[in-house]
């Protein structure tokens, strides 16, 4: 029959009131030996607390913000039957004391000072001396684990620390801890590196100090490393650890390996649990890059899924401030500082356009290219028709039908390439999309196949995705698919302007604002309405050769719209 046990909180330490910061399961949930339960958090570790059995969660003890001690009942877990049975000791642990539990030592306290432990302490003869004395901190009790990684060093040679400051950080695949100097003074030797694995009793580092040390822990003495381990898992040290914090010296190697180890204040290492740390790691997300969500702003799994996805979303970097694909992220300065300022949210379709925009920027090598297309005799036509026709004639619909007209010409202005940069895609169909500014920012509807379509019609079309922009009413199927983009700032202004191509498409064309300008026609000048042309192109997938082809073949269309109907 299903056995119910009880999962207590193991020996954490002389703490008695440890937070619990994450509850990592639900009742009903199935769990497996060696699961974190929860995840607790003093100011000196964070430590998982796992569960001893497999079987399924029937009922949870706990919640987020409870203070738990050691032997506190965390959950209860229906064994699966042969892990009941083949457990023997499962009812002393459901029910007894859990110091001698094997996962013990997983959650073993971060700031065990190796001293306070020590039964060689009264021996210690040189201790409050008042002459210089030089303190050896080894790692202390860290529980049944002989190779834990050294994630962090917070000092460098030379530093001043104080007692309680942490040295180092320790991260096993259950707890992230500190571990505090035992003795105020100047560091003198620091004996480990980021990368190291360490038991208790390595030598961390030696600390010259006044002899203040409370309690000099005598290991100058010691070998490095501790023969034993202390056999009593409730004679860990009974001084909660205080909250000092340690700045390290940002602009000095670790000498004693010759390695750089990080430069991080200690009041700035990212605040996550080991399975965190561990999932980051994996996925190589540095930690101090990514917000936490969680309780005071602890960052939890979400958070670095979310940091991933943003990454992978905006192409490398944050749209905003970049500071991925190792570029330098943008300065945070204090506006308030030269005047009055008042900061607004962005609508959501600038932040978009702006990751987007980013993007292309920083992907696509851009060159653009410039002409002034001769729309005399088109301007006339217009002008001639635009109110024989509901939809309003612009210039627009006329250089859409050019463009669709002058890719089939050049069909790689209708290509994109493909994400391995191994190939083209060649699209057989005409798509044109135009930028469009709206009081929320700039949008992209599409044409749709403009190749196969008059005039009127794709005027109908422009006015028609022209309104339901500025209504906000456009629906993504409006704007996607589209092999071209027409950014047209005509009716505003403007000689010309470099647009920035709309990747995966390889080319935009920007158009600017027609003048009447003297064209020497080779007897004499001719004051000619011009339309300035600049077409901006990934230049990894066009030529310089093609586009200047490509903007004269379209300046002749524009110039002679008869040619549109060949
Ligand atoms: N030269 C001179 N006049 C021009 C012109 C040009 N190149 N292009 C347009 N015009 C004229 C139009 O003919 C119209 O004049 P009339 O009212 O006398 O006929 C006037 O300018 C206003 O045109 P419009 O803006 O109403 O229509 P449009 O078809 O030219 O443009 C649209 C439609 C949606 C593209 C436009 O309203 C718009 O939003 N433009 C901004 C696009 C933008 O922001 N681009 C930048 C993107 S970032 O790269």
């Amino acid at each position: 029959m299903a056995e119910q046990i009880e999962i207590k909180v193991p020996d954490i330490g002389d703490f008695d009131a440890v937070e619990i910061i994450e509850v990592l399961v639900a009742e009903g949930d199935t769990v497996a030996v060696e699961d974190g339960l929860i995840v607790l958090e003093s100011d000196k570790a964070t430590m998982d607390v796992p569960s001893t059995h497999a079987g399924k969660l029937i009922s949870l003890k706990v919640s987020v913000g409870d203070k738990v001690a050691e032997g506190d009942v965390v959950g209860v877990v229906e064994a699966e039957d042969e892990e009941a049975a083949a457990s023997d000791d499962a009812d002393s642990e459901a029910t007894e004391d859990t110091a001698d539990d094997s996962d013990e030592g997983e959650i073993s306290q971060a700031s065990a000072d190796a001293a306070d432990s020590d039964p060689d302490d009264d021996d210690d003869a040189s201790e409050a001396s008042g002459a210089a004395t030089s303190t050896e901190v080894t790692v202390p009790d860290i529980g049944d684990f002989d190779a834990v990684e050294v994630i962090e060093v917070l000092v460098a040679e030379g530093d001043t620390v104080a007692e309680e400051d942490g040295l180092i950080v320790l991260e096993s695949d259950k707890a992230t801890m500190d571990v505090p100097s035992t003795a105020a003074g100047t560091v003198t030797a620091m004996k480990v590196a980021v990368g190291d694995k360490v038991a208790q009793g390595d030598l961390v580092a030696v600390i010259e100090g006044s002899g203040e040390s409370k309690k000099d822990s005598g290991e100058s003495d010691k070998p490095a490393k501790q023969a034993e381990k202390p056999d009593d898992g409730g004679t860990k040290p009974a001084k909660q650890p205080e909250s000092k914090k340690t700045e390290a010296q940002p602009d000095k190697a670790d000498t004693a390996t010759g390695k750089e180890a990080p430069r991080v204040p200690a009041s700035e290492l990212p605040h996550a649990s080991p399975s965190v740390r561990k999932f980051a790691r994996e996925l190589g997300v540095d930690l101090r890059q990514v917000k936490g969500s969680g309780p005071k702003d602890r960052i939890i799994k979400e958070d670095v899924e979310a940091h991933v996805k943003q990454i992978m979303q905006s192409g490398g970097g944050n749209a905003a401030t970049a500071g991925g694909a190792g570029l330098p992220e943008a300065p945070k300065v204090d506006f308030a500082k030269f005047g009055e300022i008042e900061e607004k949210p962005l609508a959501r379709i600038r932040k978009l356009s702006a990751k987007n925009l980013s993007r292309s920027w920083l992907l696509v090598p851009h060159v653009t290219q410039f002409d002034d297309a001769d729309v005399t005799e088109l301007e006339a036509f217009r002008q001639a028709e635009k109110d024989k026709h509901a939809a309003k004639l612009t210039m627009l619909p006329f250089i859409i039908k050019a463009v669709a007209k002058a890719i089939d010409a050049y069909p790689e202005f209708a290509s994109s390439l493909t994400p391995d940069g191994e190939s083209l895609v060649m699209k057989h169909y005409r798509h044109i999309a135009f930028a469009a500014d709206t009081p929320n920012g700039l949008v992209v509807p599409v044409v749709r196949d403009a190749d196969q379509k008059g005039v009127v019609q794709i005027a109908a079309d422009c006015a028609e995705l022209a309104g339901k922009a500025r209504d906000g009413k456009l629906s993504p199927a409006d704007m996607q698919g589209a092999v071209f983009t027409i950014s047209s700032l005509g009716g505003i202004g403007g000689t010309a302007f470099t647009p920035i191509v709309n990747t995966p498409e390889v080319a935009i064309l920007g158009v600017s604002r027609n003048q009447t300008k003297p064209v020497w026609n080779g007897s004499e000048f001719e004051p000619r309405n011009m339309m300035p042309l600049s077409l901006s192109y990934d230049h990894r997938v066009i030529d310089g050769a093609a586009a200047a082809r490509f903007i004269v073949h379209l300046s002749g269309l524009l110039a002679d719209p008869r040619r549109m109907l060949l």
